[in-house]
Order: structure tokens, then C-alpha cells, then sequence
């Protein structure tokens, strides 16, 4: 049996789940989404990420038709009816039908789906060995034309990074700022340590608020790590101790190669390991339980 899909009210098959070509989701990107992870049958930080879901649609003035108590059982019960223990969740907020103009005026039922599948991770070695990353020439966007705290479904920023990290052969990009600093990598927050101390852009340099990223925020403390949010150059993280991501579907990785410089002595750092061993123990434990 194909998935079981969450559509405007009901659950489909793969094949029904379609969406109009009138929705302004797909003719101008209007909308907003989540990627989450289910974890031994719990929805990691699924409070945070609709926190983060009503945000954006509150900015972009899209209303959700469900309440966020609603959603949270509705992303439940479709984690639930297809049967994962452990897995991946997306959900959509498309602004709808509307005609072929711009104003989301006309658009007046939003869509709402939730699909709930497996999800491709990272082979072992990459969290053993590290990750290679590449800073690429397109810059994320301006806050000031785009907030990156909106995850909205207009993602082609990301997508010319990523065709560049392709081409460069790389595992993830860096994207810096208007003013050249850091700003997270093309899907994932990033991080340097420091003497011994961990530094992520400010989300104002234009990193998304990310969940994994917060996660990380929670832990090191408990690890006893001093963690804080500060502007980072090139060269600076180029001559880190260590360097990591996070993000949903990575969780955190090791990165060992910035631009063909090895980051510290080549090999996935004694901070990063001690955060990732925590973060395995946190995400069995943190989330709410499907049923
Ligand atoms: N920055 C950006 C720009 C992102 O899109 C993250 C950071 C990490 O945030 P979280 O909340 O996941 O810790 C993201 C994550 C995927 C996928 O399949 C992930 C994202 C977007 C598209 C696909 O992993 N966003």
C-alpha cells in the first residue's frame, strides 16, 4: 500500500493528492512548510515547529485553517495511519486556488497536507568522517527582500546554492551575506568552536531559526559547553577547532573541510561528538508521542 496523505480534511492515496495548478503555492511559492522527524514513535519538537509554521504564515498573513492543536493531532494521526516509528513529516501551507494574478485576496481556502514517509539519511561514515562544504557564490537572501525566518515554499535561493555545491562536487554549501559574513549552510544551520567555545550566526545575519539549531542551544549547557550567537568570517571559521551542522534530516554532522582547508586536524571534533552523543540521547527522549 502507498502512502496515506493528509489533504484539506482527509486522508488520500498518493495518486489522489493532487493540488490545482490555480494554487498560488506552486505559481508563485506562496506558502509555508516543515520538515520534521519522528523519533521512536514521538514527533521531535513538533510544539517548536509549529511555533515556527503559525509564524511565518502569520507574517506572510496566511491563515491556517486549523487550529495548532488540531495540526499537532493531524500530524499524529498521519504519522499513525501510515504505520512509522520512526521516520520523516512534511506539511504544507499553500495559499491556495486563486486566478492568475498576484493578490492572495483571491485565494481564499488554503491548502493544508501532511505527508509522513522514510527519509533518506546520511550514510554512517559522513558522522564518523565528516562532511566536506563549500561556500557558494549565491548569497542568501537580504532580510530586508526576504526573511529567512519565513520557511516558505519559495526555495530557489536554496536551489542555485545547491546546483553550485553539486557542481563543486561538495556535501553542503556555506552562504555567506550581503556583508560577507556566515550565514548557515543551504539546508542546514552552521556552527564553529573556538576555544572550546561553540559560535553560531546570529539569526539576524540571516540563518534560519532552526529547530536542530535550538536543540543545540538546550544541550550544550547541560554538556557544559558555553555556546553563543556571534558574526562569523570565513577566515574565522576557516581556522576554527571544529566545525558542525544541524538540521532536521542531517541532526548534526562533523564538517572537516571548508573550501579544501582541513578544519582543526581533518577529523570530527571532541565537542561535536560530545553534542551529537548527547543529541542522540535527547531525540529518543524529547517529542510528542504519537498516540
Ligand atoms: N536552514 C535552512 C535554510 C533550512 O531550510 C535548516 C537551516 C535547518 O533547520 P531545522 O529546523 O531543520 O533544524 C533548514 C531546514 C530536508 C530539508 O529535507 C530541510 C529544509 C528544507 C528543505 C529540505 O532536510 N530545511
Amino acid at each position: 500500500m502507498g502512502l496515506q496523505i493528509f489533504l484539506d480534511g482527509k486522508f488520500v492515496s498518493e495518486e489522489e493528492a493532487k493540488i490545482s495548478v490555480f494554487d498560488h503555492g506552486l505559481l508563485y511559492g506562496d506558502g509555508v512548510f516543515e520538515g520534521i522527524r519522528i523519533y521512536n514513535r514521538r514527533v521531535f519538537m513538533l510544539d517548536e515547529h509549529l511555533e515556527r509554521l503559525y509564524g511565518g504564515a502569520k507574517v506572510i498573513r496566511l491563515e491556517i485553517p486549523l487550529s495548532p492543536e488540531e495540526l499537532k493531532e493531524k500530524v499524529c494521526e498521519t504519522v499513525r495511519v501510515n504505520g512509522l516509528d520512526d521516520g520523516y513529516v512534511r506539511l504544507v501551507v499553500t495559499r491556495g486556488k486563486g486566478d492568475l494574478g498576484l493578490s492572495p485576496m483571491k485565494c481564499s481556502n488554503p491548502s493544508v497536507f501532511i505527508i509522513a514517509s522514510t527519509i533518506k539519511i546520511y550514510p554512517d561514515e559522513v558522522y564518523r568522517e565528516g562532511l566536506k562544504v563549500f561556500t557558494v557564490s549565491t548569497r542568501r537572501n537580504n532580510p530586508d527582500s526576504l526573511s529567512p525566518q519565513i520557511k516558505s515554499l519559495n526555495y530557489l535561493n536554496h536551489v542555485l546554492a545547491h546546483l553550485e555545491v553539486l557542481h563543486a562536487g561538495a556535501d553542503e554549501g556555506l552562504m555567506l551575506n550581503d556583508q560577507g559574513y556566515v550565514t548557515e549552510c543551504v539546508v542546514d544551520n552552521f556552527f564553529i568552536v573556538e576555544d572550546g567555545v561553540v559560535k553560531t550566526p546570529p539569526t539576524n545575519a540571516g540563518a534560519l531559526a532552526g529547530i536542530t539549531r535550538k536543540a543545540v542551544f538546550m544541550l550544550a549547557p547541560t554538556e557544559g559547553i558555553e555556546i553563543k550567537e556571534e558574526n562569523l568570517s570565513l577566515v574565522e571559521c576557516y581556522v576554527s577547532d571544529e566545525c558542525f551542522l544541524t538540521g532536521t534530516a542531517a541532526e548534526i554532522a562533523p564538517i572537516t573541510h571548508i573550501d579544501e582547508r582541513a578544519i582543526g586536524d581533518g577529523r570530527p571534533g571532541p565537542i561535536t561528538k560530545k553534542l551529537m552523543e548527547a543529541f542522540h540521547e535527547f531525540r529518543e527522549s524529547y517529542g510528542t508521542p504519537i498516540d
